[in-house]
């Protein structure tokens, strides 16, 4: 669907400002929407699985882990695959609040594609460079949302994250380095040219949801609290958006339709894609072990 289409029908749970700074600037967030006993049940889950890390050495399809991690003291950069690894992510994935924001940003129709739980750890000078996701995981138009969830207050000091306005209406770039390896993120010339410089703040109490469109150019500075940031994310489309490669980290949810109806006619958008590596063949770890690998 085209924004206009999107923007005509009956918003859900956004504003329709907030609507309409999401389709000129390409982000908003959404203040108080996560319902708080839903957002205490995330934690309590979170707090679980850092416990859990603590017998786990290496990173494994649950658990990205950082140089630093070790029994004492976790040091997970990310839970993979969350609706695989507890039904409460998959609830929270499904839960209106979320496909009904989903909703307003594509279209009635919603399909699921992904999810993970990051976290920014303090005293790690850990910072994600400036990216666009569509780039990994390209597909038949750019309507694909990253809706993430703060787990705690956010302010600039935890590393929020920050994106360029009206990036998502320029190019996509190039995710790749000189030797032609992924990099996951763009030079720095590209960067210079996207006027990272003009990068907002997506900042928020606790239980704010943030929206980012997979075009638009994004990171996160290091986090310079004592306290982790911890960011659940979700990925949908809209129903009539098909990837045309293999997602990097599939879920036996990917492809599911939680709002609306499939599509019958599938939407292509004509603006070019670059094609990332196949990561069925290539394998994929995460966006920090390809960023940290340059
Ligand atoms: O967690 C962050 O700070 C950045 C997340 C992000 O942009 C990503 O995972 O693609």
């Amino acid at each position: 669907m085209r924004p206009e289409d999107i923007l005509a029908e009956q918003p859900i749970v956004m504003s329709d400002a907030d609507r309409v700074r999401y389709f000129t600037e390409g982000f908003a967030t959404v203040e108080g929407v996560t319902p708080p006993d839903m957002l205490d049940r995330i934690r309590a889950k979170s707090a679980e699985f850092l416990e859990q890390s603590r017998s786990v050495a290496a990173s494994n399809e649950a658990f990205d882990l950082g140089p630093r991690h070790s029994a004492e003291q976790p040091h997970v950069r990310r839970l993979r695959r969350p609706v695989d690894l507890d039904p409460l992510f998959w609830e929270v994935a499904t839960a209106p609040f979320m496909t009904g924001i989903a909703a307003d940003l594509v279209g009635p129709d919603v399909k699921f594609h992904s999810a993970k739980l990051n976290y920014k750890w303090p005293g790690t000078g850990e910072l994600v460079k400036w990216h666009q996701d569509i780039p990994a995981w390209p597909h038949t138009n750019y309507s694909p949302v990253t809706l993430g969830i703060y787990l705690d207050d956010v302010t600039a000091a935890e590393g929020p994250l920050a994106c360029v306005p009206n990036s998502h209406n320029g190019p996509i770039y190039s995710h790749f380095g000189p030797d032609d390896a992924w990099t996951g993120h763009i030079s720095d010339a590209d960067a210079e040219a996207a006027d990272v410089r003009s990068a907002v703040d997506l900042t928020g109490p606790a239980g704010t949801v943030i929206a980012i469109n997979c075009r638009t150019v994004h990171g996160s500075l290091a986090n310079l609290t004592d306290r982790a940031r911890p960011l659940l994310l979700y990925v949908y489309s809209s129903a009539d958006a098909f990837p045309w490669m293999p997602a990097p980290t599939p879920t036996s949810k990917t492809g599911e339709i939680v709002r609306g109806a499939p599509a019958k006619i599938a939407h292509l958008d004509p603006r070019p894609c670059p094609v990332p590596p196949d990561w069925s063949k290539a394998g994929y770890a995460s966006i920090f072990t390809a960023q940290k690998a340059m």
